[in-house]
């Protein structure tokens, strides 16, 4: 039996962790918008109820609830708010408009995500691995990135990704900052900056700076804490008989 269609004006929740850069993506789609949502935030090191039944295959957050349906997966999602708030007021797109920046933004994203996430979690602590080669990767990555950058907007005049306004590719891309910025002061070494890649560093702020994002992007000081104290929490459950 099909579900019912919940109307775009049915109540929005956002099941996740304010740590969370997969999270925090859906944060920044919403906002950009103009979404109203309720943040449920989850207890540190574990997983609650909700979390479990409105995303039984992966058991991860993001899930964002709309009505009482649910849509998991981080890049799934940002398609599904671009798609079903569409028409809100004040209203901007995610996706690019043309095909080939469609595919070229999740291209990049794609790229990000499958390079990034693990490096970063090493350098920050939070999982264990050679900080040295970890290092080297993100950078790889991010000189890559410098580069879409060059082309696709220093070229054309842009200031984010998605031209005047930021879009998918900055939205992805962006969340990782506070985590590059965590991964200095574990690491007390540069991640992003002027001399690592000048472009993205410049861009990097803009994005920060952003209304959509600036309340979302968490400090970098309490994603060390952060990380930190999940670390605690999962050796701890861990070492349980
Ligand atoms: N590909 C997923 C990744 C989500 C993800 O890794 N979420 C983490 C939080 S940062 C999580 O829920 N981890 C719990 C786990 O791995 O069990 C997405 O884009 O949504």
């Amino acid at each position: 039996m099909a579900l019912a269609s919940p109307d775009a004006a049915a109540a929005v929740r956002v099941v996740g962790g304010w740590a969370s850069p997969f999270v925090m993506r859906v944060c920044v789609a919403l906002r950009l918008k103009g979404v109203p949502y309720e943040f449920l935030q989850e207890e540190l090191g574990t997983k609650s109820r909700l979390l479990l039944a409105s995303n039984p295959v992966h058991k991860k957050m993001p899930v964002l609830l709309h009505g009482s349906r649910p849509v998991c997966e981080s890049l799934v999602i940002l398609q599904y708010v671009d798609e079903a708030f569409a028409g809100a007021t004040g209203s901007s797109p995610i996706l690019p408009a043309d095909p080939y920046d469609r595919a070229a933004h999740r291209f990049s994203a794609d790229y990000a995500d499958a390079k990034l996430p693990t490096p970063l979690r090493i350098l920050r602590g939070m999982i264990g691995g050679d900080k040295a080669k970890a290092a080297e990767q993100v950078a790889v990555a991010l000189a890559r990135l410098e580069e879409v950058f060059v082309v696709e907007c220093d070229g054309k005049g842009r200031r984010y990704f998605g031209g005047d306004d930021i879009e998918f590719l900055d939205i992805v891309l962006g969340s990782y900052v506070g985590w590059f910025r965590a991964a200095e002061l574990v690491t007390g070494r540069p991640v992003l900056d002027e001399a690592t890649a000048p472009r993205l560093a410049a861009w990097a702020a803009r994005f920060c700076a952003h209304e959509a994002v600036r309340d979302v992007m968490p400090d970098a000081a309490r994603l060390v804490e952060f990380g930190e104290a999940l670390r605690a929490a999962l050796a701890a459950h861990a070492a349980r008989p």
